[in-house]
């Protein structure tokens, strides 16, 4: 008989889920009781656990073994059936999503802290997705942190670490463990969504692409699917094995972060195609040879060529955006006939309309994007819809992107972070900006005429829901836009995210440097909110 323990503990009142579940840094998820109390206010405040199915697993990142363990023997102990894992406890974000549907599972906890760096040093995220597969919405997030604030126990069983290693099966107590290839079902998947034959030939026609998985957790899904299903040389795929601390490296796929991969493909004999993932696979990188496509985009590209792909060949029922990505998108939906949804940021807010069947794509200007495949963005996806997109069209990635521009305008994007100031000035920061609205339409800043100005508040179009304070944005006349708010994601001091942008209809002036271009957009965020002043910096800490 397994014996089944309850701890008592004082409660933790730091444990309040984020953009996308709780993150902080590892040595804060180290303390004794704290991913238990977490993990127990998860089990307490999901109906329907006693009995239930649970998908689990993570990116691999530094801490993923030693809280996997934790987290079985927490759910056994709660009366969890069935739980379903990766093979050492891997799974990326949208593969994890693909399980909890395809599985039937009541959901799914997720260990992931993204983008953020790993290792004894680095973050760590522990999230929690319901049965659509996708993040926990709102409400269900507050009531775990609520529960966090009052509980005064946690129930484990008292067993060994069990082997995961390998697929197969094991048990604690009465909860029997699958063990899963992280890859299969995903990949199948991916054979079901994209023209596979398409890509497949223009493999073998000698199309080279270099995919940089930053030795994250998407290294075994794109060398299997790029090099072993879709026959891309060994070696297309770089930094391909999952390792706990990345390498030392953020595995943020932007210029910034994703710089060798840039430089190559800036460079002389670039491949024709070059790609990159994050932690956890649902963020993407796209770059063509000479030029790299902005996020906000590849969203709006993706929008216009879906149909060449298998599953999109019918057309799309709609599309969706988070605040801060770039408009670039509802020109193509215009251009389309199709409704267009700006959502706040993070993908829970997607899945209601993806459930719904309101759109079929979706997409956020920190390099995420997605479908109703799943209820996360995926990294893998978006780069093998990319591809079925060259295979069918047979013009290079930059062609397809320019000749884009020439038909829908070029919406030029950049996004300014300010990491690690220190909360309060940031908090002053918004608080006074979202104070001083009601008086900016009509003003000029940097050459620039406030045409509106709102503090963003999203209403749900499918259950009602209300939420609010989700971002400052200042339309000017000039067909510019920049929108202010706090990063939740981030686990020291606060981020401060500036998102630029300005359209360009012109043709004759698509070849500009986007600094050049927003060089007003930037001077007038500045004027409006006074970031150099407040925050002493003279920089963003990264451009992208
Ligand atoms: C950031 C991005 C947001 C994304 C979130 C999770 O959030 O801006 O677009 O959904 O990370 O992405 P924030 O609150 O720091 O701006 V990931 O790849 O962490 O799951
Ligand atoms: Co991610």
């Amino acid at each position: 008989m397994t014996e089944i323990a309850t701890v008592s503990v004082t409660p933790f009142l730091d444990q309040r889920p984020g953009t996308s579940g709780l993150r902080k840094k590892v040595p804060v998820f180290q303390q004794p009781h704290y991913v238990e109390t977490f993990v127990q206010a998860i089990l307490d405040s999901v109906e329907g656990i006693a009995g239930a199915t649970l998908v689990v697993g993570g990116d691999g990142r530094y801490f993923n073994r030693e809280a996997i363990q934790t987290i079985l023997k927490l759910a056994a102990a709660n009366g969890v059936a069935h739980v379903i894992t990766g093979s050492g406890g891997l799974l990326s974000t949208p593969a994890a999503s693909n399980l909890i549907r395809r599985r039937k599972a009541l959901g799914g906890i997720i260990l992931s802290a993204s983008h953020n760096p790993g290792g004894p040093d680095g973050d760590f995220g522990i999230k929690y997705n319901v049965s659509h597969g996708g993040p926990a919405p709102e409400s269900l997030t507050e009531a775990v942190y609520a529960r966090t604030r009052s509980l005064n126990g946690y129930r484990i069983a008292r067993a060994p670490d069990v082997a995961i290693d390998a697929p197969g099966r094991t048990a604690i107590g009465a909860m029997t463990i699958e063990i899963v290839d992280p890859v299969a079902d995903y990949a199948a998947m991916m054979e079901q969504i994209v023209d596979f034959p398409a890509i497949r030939a223009l493999f073998a026609g000698g199309f080279r692409m270099r995919f940089d998985a930053m030795s994250a957790v998407t290294g075994p899904y794109a060398v299997e699917i790029l090099e072993r299903r879709l026959g891309a040389p060994a070696g297309t795929v770089i930094n391909s094995v999952p390792l706990p601390d990345f390498g030392g490296h953020h595995p943020d796929p932007n210029p910034v972060h994703a710089a060798a991969l840039m430089t190559e493909m800036m460079g002389p004999g670039a491949p024709d195609f070059g790609a990159a993932s994050d932690g956890d696979g649902d963020r993407n990188l796209i770059v063509a040879p000479g030029l790299f496509v902005s996020p906000s985009d590849s969203l709006a590209v993706l929008a216009a060529q879906a149909p060449l792909a298998p599953a999109y060949a019918e057309g799309l029922a709609g599309v969706a955006r988070s605040l801060p990505t770039s408009r670039a998108v509802d020109r193509v939906a215009r251009a389309l006939n199709l409704p267009v949804y700006e959502t706040p940021t993070g993908w829970k807010f997607f899945a209601t309309l993806l459930d719904a069947g309101k759109i079929t794509l979706c997409g956020e200007e920190s390099a995420g994007t997605g479908s109703n495949h799943v209820r996360e963005k995926d990294g893998l996806w978006a780069v093998l819809l990319w591809l079925n997109i060259l295979a069918r069209t047979g013009k290079p990635a930059a062609d397809i992107v320019r000749e884009h521009w020439a038909a829908h305008g070029r919406d030029y994007y950049s996004r300014h972070d300010y990491e690690e100031i220190d909360t309060a000035i940031a908090d002053a920061l918004m608080a006074d900006l979202r104070a001083s609205l009601p008086g900016l339409p009509g003003r000029t800043f940097a050459g620039l005429t406030v045409k509106a100005a709102d503090d963003f508040t999203y209403t749900d179009p499918v259950d009602g829901s209300v939420t609010a304070r989700q971002g400052v944005r200042i339309l000017f006349e000039e067909d510019a836009r920049v929108v202010f708010r706090l990063s939740g994601t981030g686990t020291s001091g606060a981020t401060l995210r500036v998102y630029l942008e300005r359209f360009e209809p012109d043709t004759s002036r698509h070849g500009l440097d986007p600094a050049e271009v927003l060089a007003p957009v930037v001077a007038a965020a500045d004027a409006l909110a006074g970031i150099r002043a407040r925050t002493k910096r003279d920089e963003p800490s990264v451009i992208t």
